[in-house]
């Protein structure tokens, strides 16, 4: 029983089109389906549906995200859970949403809407599953990530967060930061011993979305993502430059209406065995950037 990794996310822009653009042209993600208020997209090595549906509304947000389950059986366990914790919960029918069957949703303690899910559309790759070739056609445009890696939420109270994401959903803490008083401002969450995170959550309003990640595969595609960011006139929040926590190399930078998207490489494995690592406030410049050693306001301000 466990979380196997992030799904998809689902978000909210006043702009449809000019979101869609973006993120083809410029992220380089394929356009999967298109629906009267909604595009589905998805990186070029991800086999489900999609990862990430933007949803018309005047209002730019989130709505949720989804988090796929290691077995079928795991849904009704993680239900019983979760309304254990004191978290109602409600189910998503099969037909209830594009590309997945079941899901349960519920609100986490920070204010974010989840869900979880097993039964998800299969769709595949683009590189097929006969003689597949290693990379996929050279002439994708954008960045063309080959899937989404993690995300970070805000939260009010980290420890109170991350104690759900611990004990109810059986995720692992691989690092934290600790203020002086031994409080936590922020944690890194593995469902899996891939990386160091699917999730991370750090000190900010409830219900607020940080950023998503896009997975590269070294650092020399962060280097090129930085030349097609720049290229396109996006605006860079930060980097390219190295986390301290999770080790990462990373450049973040704004979609046209104001959400932030982080790229990601490096990182290391985390073994069950794997003791967390903390950093204290003191240090947080480091282990937010290492190399320019700066706690960044607007780094720390701006969520969606
Ligand atoms: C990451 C990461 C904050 C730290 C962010 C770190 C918002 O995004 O991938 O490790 O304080
Ligand atoms: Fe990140």
């Amino acid at each position: 029983m466990g979380i196997l990794r992030l799904a998809h996310v689902d978000v909210r822009t006043p702009d449809l089109d000019l979101s869609a653009a973006y993120y083809t042209e410029v992220m380089g993600l394929q356009q999967v389906q298109r629906t009267d208020d909604c595009v589905y997209l998805k990186c070029w090595d991800e086999e489900d549906h999609h990862s990430l549906r933007m949803r018309y509304n005047p209002r730019t947000g989130m709505d949720s995200f989804t988090f796929r389950v290691e077995e079928e059986d795991d849904l009704h366990e993680f239900e019983k859970k979760v309304e254990a914790y004191g978290c109602p919960t409600s189910r998503v029918s099969r037909g209830g949403a594009v590309g997945q069957g079941e899901s349960i949703r519920f609100e986490v303690p920070s204010g974010q809407i989840m869900e979880l899910v097993w039964d998800i559309e299969k769709t595949g790759n683009m590189l097929g599953k006969h003689n597949p070739s290693p990379v996929p056609p050279p002439d994708l445009p954008g960045i063309a990530p080959p899937r989404m890696d993690h995300m970070l939420v805000n939260a009010e109270e980290v420890a109170e967060s991350a104690a759900f994401f611990i004990d109810v959903l059986g995720m692992r803490m691989t690092e934290q930061v600790l203020d002086g008083n031994g409080h936590q401002l922020g944690v890194w969450l593995a469902g899996n011993t891939r990386s160091p995170h699917d999730i991370a959550i750090v000190n900010g309003p409830n219900g607020a979305l940080h950023h998503w990640a896009y997975w590269l595969d070294d650092w020399d595609s962060i280097r090129k993502a930085a030349d097609t960011l720049a290229y396109n006139g996006v605006q860079i929040d930060q980097g390219p430059t190295r986390h301290g926590v999770t080790r990462g190399n990373t450049i973040y930078f704004f979609d046209p209406l104001g959400i932030r998207n982080e790229v990601f490489t490096g990182g290391y494995w985390v073994d069950p065995d794997t003791e967390i690592l903390t950093w204290t406030e003191d240090n947080f410049g480091k282990g937010l950037f290492y190399y320019e050693n700066v706690v960044s306001q607007r780094f720390l301000r701006m969520h969606t």
